[in-house]
């Protein structure tokens, strides 16, 4: 399982670290709440902010971590079951898996759609790209070619529906599980964080991230993180604190995989 911190080395800002997430530069949006710039119904009223903070944040060059390539290295070791992942920057398929062995629980940028029920034409990321960064053709926000309506990404935005993907594959994947690696997430967003409580009684959990699991919003997600155990104080835990591509290369230096790791081909797209 992973988040955010990830990706921050691909230079794409997490969202709750202080001073350099996203949530700390969105001061200038003049936004009701921080979290609106990601919220289904504030982006239907509004998709204005959501797609000026996309331009600010859009990386010049998309290219996976060394904890992706780690991804990949489990799967070539026959090790590796399933990801599930809350980022939305496809990384771990230009870090070589595929789709299969990836469940993209908040969706992914790499598909976008026109936000008309009559319409919903389809469009891929080279064409949102080309749109989000022409502002001065359509006012900052993607327009539809055919209905002149918003395009969105296909992600999940708060208050939105997760993938039937997410919810059909967790009972048999967490059966078959019997050691849960979770990286680079603050595992303060249910119902994601609540996976975590899907292992099987004795399987060991593997917690790699810079700081302690954060504060989980609202009371229904403090009590699905509770249930969980997200702070990991089971006798099989491990937390392992620290940058979670140091933490990845130690794991496979000391299985003497180094080599391996470096040697994974992985994409990068502009
Ligand atoms: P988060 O709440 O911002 O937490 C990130 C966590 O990662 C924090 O606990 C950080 O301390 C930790 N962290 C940051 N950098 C590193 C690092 N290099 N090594 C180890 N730990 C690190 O993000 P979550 O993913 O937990 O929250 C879920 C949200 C964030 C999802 O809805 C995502 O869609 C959303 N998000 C995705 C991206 C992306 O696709 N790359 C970027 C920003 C936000």
């Amino acid at each position: 399982m992973c988040g955010a911190g990830i990706s921050t080395a691909a230079g794409i800002p997490d969202f709750r670290s202080p001073s350099a997430g996203l949530y700390f530069k969105l001061k200038k949006y003049d936004l009701p709440y921080p979290e609106a710039v990601f919220d289904g119904d504030y982006f239907r009223q509004n998709p204005l902010p959501f797609y000026s903070l996309c331009r600010e944040l859009y990386p010049e060059v998309l290219t996976p971590t060394t904890t992706h390539k780690f991804f990949t290295l489990l799967r070539d070791k026959h090790l590796l079951r399933r990801v599930y992942t809350q980022n939305i920057d496809a990384l771990e398929i230009l870090g070589g898996l595929n789709k299969k062995e990836v469940i993209e629980a908040h969706g992914s940028f790499q598909r976008s759609y026109c936000t008309s029920q009559k319409c919903g034409k389809e469009y891929d990321l080279q064409w949102l790209k080309k749109e989000m960064f022409t502002p001065e053709k359509n006012d900052g926000v993607p327009k539809c070619e055919d209905c002149q309506s918003v395009v969105r990404p296909d992600i999940v935005l708060f208050g939105e529906q997760l993938p039937s993907r997410f919810h059909s594959s967790i009972s048999s994947d967490f059966s078959a599980c019997d050691l849960l690696i979770v990286l680079g997430t603050s595992l303060a967003v249910s119902p994601f964080n609540t996976l975590v409580g899907r292992t099987k009684p004795g399987v060991p959990r593997v917690y790699i991230n810079k700081t302690k699991p954060g504060k989980v919003e609202g009371i229904v997600g403090w009590m699905l993180a509770l249930s969980a155990n997200v702070d990991f104080s089971r006798d099989e835990d491990l937390f392992l604190q620290g940058f979670c591509d140091d933490i990845v290369a130690d794991i496979c230096s000391a299985a003497g995989m180094s080599e391996e790791l470096e040697n994974i081909q992985v994409q990068s797209m502009k």
